[in-house]
């Protein structure tokens, strides 16, 4: 069961669960006009089902516009899960790479601040690539959808853009390469109701299209993250609290060549087998 947030003719923001495909319902004629209580109920999904069999509106995917499906929430992001990333960035840095080694084995997972919720981008939006940078990715990644108690409520796709050679040049720059305009995208909707396994069975795909040709393709598995979602979740939550929730990434297993870099107009393309497809237009920021 996928929640999304649309924006309707008067660009007035709605909540919709998605059918299929091609067709959502609009849940605002059953008094729902925010994501946040559903995401606090303990029983979203048995509600779900229940407004869906009232014979609510239908609207065609493809005509309503799709916003970024969170509303007052960090987004936050962890760093170094998966052994692919701990090796590509020992690779891109000189003396950070104990850092790397260290925290991937570390009882304390690398957690970073990445985005504010009104600049997260929606598919269809544009993600950015450093004016001052030389080496830009995308970072593909299973984003964990997090209520205020710190549970995990649901599953979205998150792009972590990254500048690797600012964060190669100094470990200390990780802010500049990580968070700027544009750099973080969530969408197309949450999945809710998948448990932590059926999660960890889903894939991870990328595809980078360049002039209509895939320049690069990769993917992985999201049993591959070496820590446990609620780990993460509550050192997320270790002397904070999040009123509204958060959104967690929970790091790359996929990384591009050491030589590939993104380009303004590519067109990044992430997939995940349990949730859908978020797809972003790459700019220079
Ligand atoms: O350590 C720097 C960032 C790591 C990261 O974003 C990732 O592994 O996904
Ligand atoms: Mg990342």
């Amino acid at each position: 069961m996928n929640l999304c947030r649309f924006k309707d003719q008067q660009d007035q923001a709605r909540i919709g669960l998605v059918l299929d495909d091609s067709t959502l319902l609009d849940l605002t004629p059953a008094g729902v006009r925010q994501m946040q209580p559903l995401l606090e109920s303990d029983d979203a999904v048995a509600q779900l089902n229940q407004m869906a069999s009232q014979g609510l509106p239908r609207l065609g995917l493809a005509e309503v516009r799709l916003c970024a499906p969170l509303e007052r929430q960090e987004v936050w992001a962890a760093g170094v899960t998966y052994l692919r990333s701990k090796t590509a960035r020992m690779g891109e840095s000189d003396f950070g790479a104990t850092a790397y080694d260290r925290v991937y084995a570390a009882e304390r997972p690398e957690l970073f601040f990445k985005s504010l919720a009104e600049k997260v981008a929606a598919t269809g939006e544009p993600v950015g690539i450093r004016r001052d940078a030389r080496w830009s990715v995308p970072e593909p990644e299973l984003a964990l959808v997090l209520n205020s108690r710190g549970s995990v409520v649901g599953y979205t796709i998150g792009n972590d853009m990254s500048a690797r050679d600012i964060e190669g040049e100094n470990l200390l720059y990780l802010p500049q390469a990580k968070i700027y305009e544009h750099s973080c995208a969530l969408g197309p909707s949450i999945r809710l109701g998948a448990s932590e396994s059926a999660a960890r069975a889903w894939t991870i795909r990328l595809a980078i299209h360049r002039q209509g040709q895939a320049v690069f393709t990769g993917q992985t598995s999201a049993g591959q993250i070496k820590r446990g979602f609620d780990e993460l979740a509550r050192f997320l939550f270790r002397s904070q609290s999040f009123p509204h929730g958060a959104v967690l990434l929970t790091g790359t297993g996929i990384v591009p060549p050491d030589a590939f870099s993104l380009q303004a107009q590519d067109l990044v393309q992430i997939e995940v087998s349990g949730i859908g497809r978020l797809e972003n237009p790459v700019v220079v920021v």
